[in-house]
């Protein structure tokens, strides 16, 4: 294979990347991998999805469960019961409107039967429980013994049950969720609980949570929970990193194994048609694939998102025991790099026109649901939109695993929204968020669909300690990841944002004519242009605008155009892409419409059953700017792909 003088010093930053890879496994504070539980031939998987048995503790301290002890025996035995779906937010589900507000603990629980051979205590087999996410705070007990506790929605957790479902194999395991969706000033995102003692105006112990984000604070059991197995030893973490030269792709892989001392590894990558087409043994490794179908991003090539499979094999002696793992992980073979001004992917000038998204839809809330998923994928695609970012929280892996596969670039954003009070930039607050940077590192750093992270949403950037803050939030995920690039989403003033100087892309939302004079659609291409000059000048970064947009209610219509309607909608766009237009030219590198979708909110004097920005409805059906947008994303789409074909 002939690589060149190019190909050998991109050879260089290969192994220079293995290293990295290798550091950064062993730079995590975080105990363990947390691969997306998948069948192979080693390893089993049962769903516990379906109707659990449900309380909310509506006691004045909502502490009864905890003195009371339900854990210990079945929900129904302590007290009323009522069916809920999980995964689902519990809010929506009833007809109470104190179980939609409700703010404390509430317990789920379910019966299931484990299978024989996951129980025998000869099995040679590990199980685990998962729960893909519950916000915000959980506590997981396995028949009356606590196995677990997270902070924390939208990221996944679990824990190795193994002891208690093999000491008691002829009886079913009772598996209680205790989730709690009290915010604080150190949690992410913040919040915090306002007591109310005016006795004259406020019922006795009455309190409100108080957030500085604008979606309804859904919560439960959002994501699959699930039980799976392991061998005894098993593979614990891969991590993958790729590069290429010319022809030939690169993969550096990691693997780590618990269980075992003295394991033994080899990989295979195979491609689309499952032929192999590179081998390797030992824990870590390079493979080299000859004429590599890269990874691209929809609409840039005729064949987006194209996945390899590496399966890694593991095979481990402990005692007189013999334990084999397979596991497979899907590969995107594609680099990502920024320069002053452009936006590269696979060394070509990438140009992001998409959408933000909430999960979010009626009835379910927040709750993993698949006919939504795909819809919400065809409605991205009918539009030509490439890309999207995870406003405001880590989605659900079955949602990256469809950006993989169709080539739905995303931009990761942590929870980090809402961080205005000053309380929330001190060090219980920093070091929870870390770890929330590494919890999401560890779930996605495989994903060639994720190409930067995004660590906050409209911090309140100017007050002094954010620059210590976003330094080192910054500074840890870039150590984290160090192929990734890494931004936060600012609303700040350009000169006054102490956090920006980190950042290696800047993204700035800004909402001319609707929050800032209301009414006058006449300004928007003289604030937005000010705007981009101002950053650029300032830090000589590419710019996307990661957030613009106006309220619509569907249906509602005035010429001249009002706020509101959908005239006022399309005007707003329109006016926005002739900036854009001009300043895609220079460094702006890419525009994420606000929103993909209407989304519930809390309810206040701005919001009209929810924030109205959707292009499309909360039931998906599109508005005018949809159709706007739609025609727009295309025509983005052929002048990337002519660009690409110009670019070596
Ligand atoms: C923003 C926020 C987003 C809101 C949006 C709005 O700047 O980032 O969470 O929903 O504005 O519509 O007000």
């Amino acid at each position: 294979m002939y690589v060149g003088m190019q190909g050998d010093r991109k050879m260089g930053r290969a192994w220079k990347i293995i290293f990295f890879s290798l550091l950064w496994s062993s730079c995590l504070a975080l105990e363990g991998g947390m691969l997306t539980p998948k069948e192979s031939r080693s390893r089993e998987i049962k769903e516990l999805n379906g109707v659990w048995m449900f309380r909310a503790d509506f006691s004045k301290t909502r502490n009864t469960g905890f003195e009371q002890r339900w854990f210990t025996k079945s929900l129904s035995e302590s007290g009323p019961v009522i069916d809920m779906p999980v995964p689902a937010s519990f809010n929506d589900i009833t007809q109470d409107p104190r179980l939609r507000d409700f703010i404390g603990w509430v317990w789920y629980e379910k019966e299931v039967w484990v299978p024989q051979r996951w129980t025998a205590v000869d099995s040679g087999q590990r199980v685990v429980l998962r729960v893909g996410s519950a916000h915000y705070n959980s506590i997981a007990w396995v028949n009356g013994a606590q196995v677990t506790q997270h902070e924390g929605g939208h990221l996944p957790f679990e824990a190795d049950i193994t002891r208690l479902v093999q000491s008691n194999p002829s009886q079913p395991c009772r598996i209680t969720i205790a989730v709690n969706n009290t915010l604080s000033l150190h949690t992410l995102p913040p919040g915090s609980i306002q007591y109310m003692s005016d006795e004259t105006k406020y019922p006795a112990g009455y309190f409100v949570q108080n957030t500085n984000f604008d979606f309804f604070n859904y919560a439960g059991l959002h994501r699959p929970v699930l039980l799976y197995t392991t061998p005894k030893a098993y593979i614990d973490d891969i991590t993958v990193t790729t590069d290429f030269a010319d022809s030939t792709g690169v993969v550096n892989y990691v693997v780590s194994i618990k269980g075992s001392s003295n394991p033994s590894v080899t990989v295979a990558l195979s491609d689309k048609e499952g032929s192999v087409v590179a081998t390797a043994s030992g824990p870590a490794g390079m493979l080299k694939v000859v004429d590599v179908n890269l990874w691209w991003p929809y609409l840039m090539h005729e064949n987006p998102g194209y996945l390899y499979s590496l399966e890694v094999h593991m095979t481990a002696k402990s005692g007189s025991s013999q334990y084999e793992d397979y596991y497979t992980v899907p590969v995107g073979i594609r680099t990502v790099r920024v320069t002053s001004h452009q936006f590269l992917i696979n060394s070509k000038p990438f140009y992001f026109h998409g959408v933000n998204k909430h999960e979010d839809s009626d009835i379910r809330g927040k709750g993993l649901d698949w006919p939504l998923i795909v819809k919400d994928f065809n409605l991205l695609q009918w539009l030509g939109a490439n890309s999207f970012r995870t406003s405001h929280y880590p989605y659900a892996e079955e949602i990256l695993d469809m950006c993989d596969r169709l080539g739905i670039v995303v931009i990761d954003e942590c929870p980090g929204v809402g961080i205005k009070d000053i309380r929330s930039f001190g060090n219980e607050s920093l070091a929870h968020h870390l770890i929330v940077m590494e919890e999401l590192v560890r779930r996605d750093k495989n994903r060639p669909s994720v190409v930067m992270w995004s660590v906050a949403n409209e911090p309140n950037a100017e007050l002094a300690p954010a620059d210590y803050y976003f330094k080192s939030v910054i500074t840890r995920t870039k150590s984290l990841d160090p192929t990734r690039p890494v931004t936060f989403v600012s609303n700040s003033n350009f000169n006054r944002d102490k956090g920006a100087p980190y950042v290696d892309v800047i993204c700035v939302n800004s909402y001319f004519s609707w929050y800032h004079d209301p009414g006058h659609l006449e300004v928007i291409q003289i604030q937005l242009n000010t705007q981009f000059e101002d950053w650029y000048k300032k830090y000589q970064k590419p710019i996307i605008q990661s957030e613009y947009g106006a309220d619509v209610v569907p249906g509602l219509h005035s010429d001249p155009p009002m706020m509101f309607t959908e005239e006022y909608q399309k005007i707003v766009l329109q006016e926005y892409h002739a900036v854009f237009d001009r300043k895609r030219k220079e460094y702006v590198v890419g525009e994420l419409i606000w929103n993909f979708a209407d989304f519930m909110t809390a309810q206040n004097t701005i919001r009209v059953v929810g924030n109205k920005k959707g292009i499309f409805s909360r039931q998906r059906q599109p508005k005018t700017g949809a159709f706007i947008l739609r025609d727009r994303y295309w025509k983005l789409a052929n002048e990337t792909r002519r660009l690409a074909a110009r670019y070596p």
